[in-house]
């Protein structure tokens, strides 16, 4: 089954409805429904057994990224004109935002944009980048192991809960960094191409305190070829 039969399969069936918000929940929450929705994750939460748990991927998802999207559209519930706006807008603005409520979009935006693209570059088997963008971290890191090593010192490096991304500047350079909390690339106008999350909650019910194995373990799961 090709990845896109299988995402038409996935969604005809019963694990969807687990994963789509259900409209009766949306209705008896005091969270407003939007503007921001959770994206449903493109394949069953077990897919990416044995490196990701499914358990881990059903909270990861549908606890604390709905918790985020929840907290950006409470956030914003009384701004007509900030709910026009995209996620990336508001996380490049974010001092143009009313000071009340400026920390609260950070921390939300940056978990729901940051994890929106994280789930569409998670895949098992994972794949090696290819083409264009192969070149370019050749000639960037010196080669694919070397970015490899970069990531996972990144990664190793994150003092407290935060990310490892790859991504691409304004001035169209790779780069590795770690970022704080839900901080992201995006906030410096960056594309994201690639990132690992360091929060326990991605982790800690299969790798403990083990985060070397749960970074080697993304790199494992990991599609760059996009
Ligand atoms: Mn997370």
């Amino acid at each position: 089954m090709n990845r896109r039969t299988f995402f038409q399969t996935f969604l005809a069936g019963t694990v969807a409805s687990r994963l789509l918000p259900s409209t009766s929940h949306a209705q008896t929450t005091s969270a407003p429904s939007g503007p921001f929705t959770l994206p449903p994750l493109p394949y069953p939460p077990n897919a990416l057994e044995p490196y990701i748990d499914a358990e881990t991927m059903t909270l990861h998802h549908g606890k604390h990224h709905a918790a985020y999207v929840n907290n950006l559209n409470k956030a914003i519930a009384t701004y007509p004109d900030l709910q026009k706006k995209s996620a990336e807008d508001l996380l490049q603005n974010l001092d143009s935002l009313p000071a009340d409520i400026r920390t609260t979009v950070r921390n939300n935006a940056g978990g729901h944009v940051n994890h929106s693209h994280l789930w569409k570059t998670l895949k098992n088997p994972g794949e090696k980048p290819s083409g264009k963008l192969a070149k370019e971290i050749d000639q960037t890191f010196g080669s694919y192991d070397k970015w490899k090593e970069e990531m996972i010192k990144t990664a190793m490096g994150v003092f407290g809960s935060g990310w490892a991304w790859f991504a691409r500047g304004q001035d169209g350079k790779l780069f590795i960094k770690p970022y704080p909390n839900q901080d992201s690339p995006v906030m410096e106008g960056a594309n994201l191409i690639y990132g690992i999350d360091i929060w326990e909650h991605a982790y800690y019910l299969k790798y403990r305190n083990l985060r070397a194995d749960y970074v080697k373990a993304c790199l494992e799961v990991s599609l760059y070829s996009f």
